[in-house]
This record gives C-alpha cells, structure tokens and sequence, in this order.
C-alpha cells in the first residue's frame, strides 16, 4: 500500500453492555496514552481481543496496519479506531509512519494476535504512572508464563534477555516482548527513530527488524527507571506468525553487541514532568508495588 490514512469517523460509542470488560475501573491519569495495535492479517485476533479493551482505558487507540488484505483494516473503521496504512514494509518503518498521528504523551505497544492479555492495560499504566520510563509486560517474571513459545523462541528469548543484562549489567527478565508502555520523546532521545540504528544488521542479515530490543539496551545504557509486571502471553487466535527467527534473531543479537562499541549520547530528559509535577504536588503520591 502507498496511503497513510487516519480514519474521519466520529469517536466511538463507550463499549456496549454485551463485551465483556475486565480489569479496574479507568483512573484519570497526568498524561495521555496511545494504544498503538500493529496489524497484518490480524482479523480473527482482532474479532477476539479488541472488544476486550476499554476504550476508557487509554486516550486513542490506533491500528498501524502493514497492508492487510483479510479485512482487518475495514474492521478498523468500522469500529471506529483510528488507522494508518505504513507505506514502507518492516515494523521499525511501520512506527515511523505511525508517529505524526499519535497523540498521546505515553505509547502503549498491543498485539492484538492474542498474544497481549487486555486487561493489563491499565496495570502497566498504574506503573508507568508511578514514575518509570519504561514498564514491560514480561513473559517470564515471576507468575507468567508463555503459550506462544515453542521450544526454540523460548531458548531465544532466554538468550536475547541474559545477554542483555550481561553485557549491559540489567535485571530484564523479557527485553524482546512488543507489550510495554514508554514515553513518546523517548524515541528520539534514544535514536530509535534513525536509520543509523539498525542499518548495518539489516545490511548483514538482509532483514527489516523492529525497535523493541533496541529500546530495552538504550533504556538501560542511559539507566532509565524501567519497571516490569508478569504478563502472561496467551497462544495466537488464527492468522499467522510473522516472526523470522533466524534472520531476526541474528539481527538482534548483533545488534546487542554492537551497542557496547557504538552509540553514546547525552541524555535529555523531556517528559514525565507532568509526574513530577504531580508528586511535589501530594508527597503521599500513590506508592502501590
Ligand atoms: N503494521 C505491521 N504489523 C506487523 C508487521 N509484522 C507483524 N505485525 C503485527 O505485529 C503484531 C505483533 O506481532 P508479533 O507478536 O511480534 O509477531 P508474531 O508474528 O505474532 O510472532 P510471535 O508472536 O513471535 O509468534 C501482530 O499483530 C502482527 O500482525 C508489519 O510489518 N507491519
Ligand atoms: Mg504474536
């Protein structure tokens, strides 16, 4: 596809009385959020889980779509979500393309293959809003566990996480998982949003890759606070993996080592002031685990 399209319709109805909504009650919150639900050929995830968010728990909701031909993006507009159509292929390229239309101060990355628990939105949001960076819904922190691992995925992600904290002395128990909440400035004060970044493993291994793991060792090379919760990751509901693991896989792991040579930056602190602001506001601010 060549269009980038933000749907024209009016804001959506609440959600009707016949979904199925579970989690807390929304909370009024000192930032926005985007839920930002990338899709390609996701409809019968889409049918199943989207239903299942609240529209009260988040700001906007917005489908970054890479071409679907299944009907997920008239399933979009049909509901009411906000859509873009990414206009180069590969994931990092489909945020890119997604940036100039997202509103919200915080981004809140959902697969809505099934992959991503819905009612633990407004759980990563109660931690972000606690006064971290980053909160990552971890696949393998205590109490969760992974549905959608087969026996190769599950030794990668143990690899990919144990380097990471190796190389970069962290705690991560999931530096690869989409499911995690950051600010919005945080992608240009890490860089995610340059070509620079990722053009020599995509070079090597003859790949597009995506910014997750790159975000999770940026994060802790500028020792951000970074802050995650169990999130169980439920099997995919129909369609098909997109994942290319070995080319991905060699990608990203390259990528982790190339980090300790290269990129070093200043870091600029831009958002979260509103958090701040809040709690010399009432120092018995919400202190909740
Ligand atoms: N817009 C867009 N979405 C994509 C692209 N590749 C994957 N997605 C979507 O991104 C979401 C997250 O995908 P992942 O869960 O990381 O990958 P997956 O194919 O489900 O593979 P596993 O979950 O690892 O088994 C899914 O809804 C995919 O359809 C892409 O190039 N562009
Ligand atoms: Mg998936």
């Amino acid at each position: 596809m060549t269009t980038s399209s933000i749907s024209a319709l009016p804001r959506p109805l609440p959600a009707s009385e016949d979904r199925k909504l579970v989690g807390p009650p929304p909370r009024r919150r000192p930032f926005t959020t985007t839920l930002l639900v990338p899709t390609l050929n996701e409809i019968d995830g889409m049918r199943s889980v989207m239903p299942l968010v609240s529209r009260e728990w988040v700001d906007q909701i917005l489908i970054l779509d890479g071409g679907s031909t299944d009907g997920t993006t008239e399933y979009a507009l049909e509901h009411g979500y906000d859509l873009v159509v990414q206009r180069r292929p590969g994931i990092r390229f489909a945020y890119m393309d997604a940036l100039p239309h997202i509103t919200g101060d915080v981004i809140l990355t959902f697969s809505p293959d099934g992959n991503s628990l819905p009612h633990l939105i407004p759980v990563v949001l109660d931690k972000l809003q606690e006064g971290h960076d980053m909160v990552i819904a971890s696949r393998y922190l205590e109490g969760a566990k992974s549905d959608d691992d087969d026996l190769l995925t599950a030794f990668g992600n143990w690899l990919f996480t144990r380097t990471v904290n190796l190389l970069y002395r962290g705690s991560y128990t999931d530096v690869m998982v989409i499911y995690r909440a950051y600010w919005r400035e945080m992608i240009s004060a890490l860089d995610l949003d340059k070509d620079s970044s990722y053009s020599t493993p995509e070079w090597l291994f003859q790949t597009l890759i995506s910014w997750e793991p790159l975000l999770s060792v940026r994060a802790i090379k500028q020792r951000l606070k970074i802050a995650e919760i169990p999130g169980d990751e439920p099997a995919r509901v129909g369609g098909e993996r997109k994942l290319r693991i070995f080319k991905w896989g060699a990608a990203y792991y390259f990528q982790f080592w190339r980090e300790l040579l290269f990129w070093r930056k200043p870091l600029v602190r831009t958002w979260g002031q509103s958090l701040l602001d809040l709690a010399s506001e009432s120092p018995t601010i919400d202190d909740r685990g």
